[in-house]
């Protein structure tokens, strides 16, 4: 019988135990729990939102050699080899005036072009393929006793009040989560910018009309020219905090993008339509007791050095090891590493994409000393190979052992 069944037959007061909860059903949860299963270890996945809408979620679209690695080690690579798209540079403009970054020549590595709904329908399938309990549409309420060795999760799950126990829990529940508002507040720092502008974003029925993505800094505003397949493109455009969508017509879209790009676009049917705000947060501790934050739960990147998913699945790389060390020879040193380790590379994300998200965006006025300086970066990537590399060895992803 498992966990639903018994919930179903208990009416809720039967005494559920896993050896970890993880809260939260995103790229960072479904990893984790995919990783300690193959070791041998019992976990359940708390999801407060249904498997549609978490398959359906519009977000991420780059993959690090890095994360596609940890996948296929997972054997859950195969439609991302099917339909990925695999890229060896990217493209930095400033107002027309193109660089290439040469992924394969800097660093001898590469990235992948994979949306995260299709990622996030692969681990869930092979989640359920594998027994893995996911607990759709249950809402992690409150994590109990996590400063003891005995911690459990509250959470309601087809309208009854339940408690799982557990010896660990994960708290993979993203930015509005309940994992970092349990955290002690005196156990960290809190460190964020809120960036003055959002990124309007789109999918559409389109051929790219480009080979690589393409970064653009312009007098109007920064874009970025992205895809999803050889039919869907994924564009997105700076514009104001405060902007609303409804001001921004499906003609007004295509024509601000070829503008900000430079390019000719294949203006197929918009599908998809949203804007995101721009923000860098972290804490600088991710664990209290037997509870572990990771992915997003702790820390957000603005989306410019595409990162925040790879970041996460770097998270739990961590935390699944330093589980399984526990398991497997009671060792408890690399638990207590955990947060430490996690937050290194932590910083090293949030300043690359901190970097690229203060190169690309227009932020001051033309004439400026701010926009001058923006202007001069720009002309040494054009003449040095040094800082080609550096661009290159932090977007296609360091490596684990280096952080
Ligand atoms: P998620 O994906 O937010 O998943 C958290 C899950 O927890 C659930 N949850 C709960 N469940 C039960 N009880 C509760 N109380 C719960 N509270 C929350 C939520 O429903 C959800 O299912 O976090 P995770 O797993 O840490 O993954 C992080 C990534 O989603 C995120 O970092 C990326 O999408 C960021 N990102 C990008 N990352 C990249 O690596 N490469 C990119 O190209 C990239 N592009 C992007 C991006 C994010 C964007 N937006 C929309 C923010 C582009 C954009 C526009
Ligand atoms: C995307 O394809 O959605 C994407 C790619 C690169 C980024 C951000 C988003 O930096």
């Amino acid at each position: 019988m498992n966990i639903t069944d018994i919930i179903a037959t208990t009416d809720g007061r039967g005494a559920l135990k896993t050896k970890v909860v993880i809260i939260g059903a995103g790229p960072a949860g479904l990893t984790l729990a995919l990783m300690l299963q193959k070791q041998g270890i019992e976990c359940v996945i708390i999801e407060n939102r249904s498997r549609e809408y978490v398959e359906n979620r519009v977000r991420a679209g780059l993959l690090e050699q890095n994360t596609v690695e940890v996948f296929e080690e997972l054997g859950v690579a195969e439609r991302l080899h099917k339909e990925g798209l695999v890229h060896h540079g990217c493209y930095i403009a400033y107002n027309g005036v193109v660089q290439r970054i040469d992924f394969q020549k800097h660093t001898q590595r590469e990235v992948t072009i994979y949306g995260q709904q299709e990622v996030v329908k692969d681990l869930i399938q092979a989640c359920l393929d594998r027994k893995i309990e996911i607990l759709f549409e249950a809402d992690a309420t409150q994590i109990n006793d996590f400063m003891s060795n005995e911690p459990s999760v509250s959470f309601t799950h087809l309208g009854q009040n339940n408690i799982l126990h557990c010896d660990f829990v994960a708290g993979t529940d993203g930015f509005h989560g309940l994992g970092r508002k349990m955290l002690p507040k005196e156990s960290y720092n809190e460190f964020k910018i809120e960036y003055p502008f959002s990124w309007l974003g789109i999918l559409a029925y389109s051929k790219p009309s480009y080979d690589e993505l393409i970064y653009a800094f312009h007098n109007n505003g920064f874009a970025l020219a992205s895809m999803r397949s050889e039919k869907v493109c994924r564009l997105y455009l700076q514009v104001p905090n405060d902007e609303k969508i409804d001001n921004w017509s499906d003609a007004k879209i295509w024509s601000e993008l070829e503008n900000r790009l430079e390019i000719e676009l294949d203006k197929g049917e918009i599908f998809e339509k949203s804007i995101t705000p721009m923000r860098s947060f972290m804490i600088d501790n991710l664990q209290a007791g037997r509870l572990f934050l990771a992915g997003d739960a702790a820390h957000i990147v603005p989306p410019t050095g595409a990162k925040g998913l790879n970041l996460a699945i770097a998270d739990v790389r961590n935390l699944a090891k330093a589980i399984v060390e526990y398991y497997k020879n009671g060792s408890e040193e690399s638990l207590k590493n955990y947060s430490e380790k996690c937050v290194a590379r932590v910083w090293r994300v949030q300043d690359f994409s901190n970097f690229m998200t203060y190169l690309c965006h227009k932020q001051a006025e033309n004439g400026s000393f701010e926009q001058l300086l923006q202007k001069s970066k720009f002309d040494y990537l054009r003449i040095s190979e040094a800082y080609q590399k550096t661009i290159a060895e932090n977007y296609v992803g360091l490596p684990y052992e280096a952080f």
